[in-house]
């Protein structure tokens, strides 16, 4: 039995079926961990989710900024992108089934030495404030009322106060950093604008794993969401979006040897 964790899908259907191909994926023996977006951009997010969704107790999925993007075009409290490719889970038989599936999907996963996050965590979280501040996203978005409280999570803005706030404003700061972190202040102020490589973040900036004394710096964290980071292993960090939509790679590492393994994906 082997423990696989794959990179951002985004959709990429046929990208995910040949790496499930070559590492010889067994469903019945192995397990798939998943580090979010499994959906948008791609042409085929239907089937991945039906695909993840089927899979049951084999798979885990932690949420992306995309697919939380879908929960808000379900619940209409936001239009369709450009690039969005949505629109046929919306249109589906079995929409409500699937999108109810994802809104339980955990925001943070954490199994014996591993956390596994979208994007990333503020350096002053520690690793039970960080499960603390995430169950209570998941709590919202699992209950009853999460029509009501989708549009403090999904509240975007580039720039956010880190205290004091309240608990609206914590759920969508909470979700922007587990879903869209990628640089931050050494203070840990965190920018979600920016998207390019590491060394071209804004002054000031930087990727928020390089932070000195980051409180989590002693756990192993599995992340993708950074596809100009490129793939990255090194001091407990491991960052795994090769990039799939861009025509580049789709990346899995299997946990128990840390071993990685590759499939090219085509370019859209
Ligand atoms: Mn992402």
């Amino acid at each position: 039995m082997a423990t696989y964790v794959i990179g951002d899908i985004q959709g990429c259907m046929q990208s995910l079926q040949r790496l499930l191909d070559h590492i010889k994926f067994d469903q019945t023996q192995d397990r798939l961990w998943f580090v979010g977006d499994l959906v948008n951009r791609g042409p085929q997010s239907l089937e991945v989710l039906r695909f993840v969704k089927q899979l049951g107790s084999s798979a885990v999925a932690v949420l992306g900024n995309h697919d939380i993007h879908l929960l808000a075009l379900w619940c209409q409290i936001t239009q369709p992108g450009r690039k969005d490719t949505l629109q046929p889970i919306l249109c589906a038989p079995d929409a409500d089934d699937l999108l109810n599936w994802l809104r339980f999907r955990p925001l943070l996963h954490v199994e014996d030495d591993f956390i596994m996050i979208h994007a990333g965590v503020l350096p002053s979280w520690s690793k039970s404030q960080a499960m603390e501040l995430a169950h209570e996203v998941e709590e919202a978005l699992q209950s009853e009322r999460f029509r009501e409280v989708l549009p403090a999570i999904y509240f975007r803005k580039t720039q956010q106060p880190l205290n004091p706030l309240g608990s609206e404003e914590r759920l969508g700061l909470t979700t922007n950093v587990l879903t869209r972190l990628r640089v931050c202040t050494l203070e840990g102020h965190p920018d979600f604008s920016f998207k390019g490589p590491p060394g071209e973040a804004p002054p000031g900036y930087f990727p928020w794993f390089e932070i000195p004394n980051r409180a989590t710096k002693h756990n192993t964290i599995v992340f993708g969401h950074w596809s100009a980071l490129g793939i990255v292993q090194k001091n407990h960090i491991f960052a795994l979006d090769g990039g799939c939509i861009w025509g580049r790679e789709l990346v899995t590492m299997r946990l128990q040897d840390r071993r990685l393994f590759r499939v090219p994906c085509a370019k859209l």
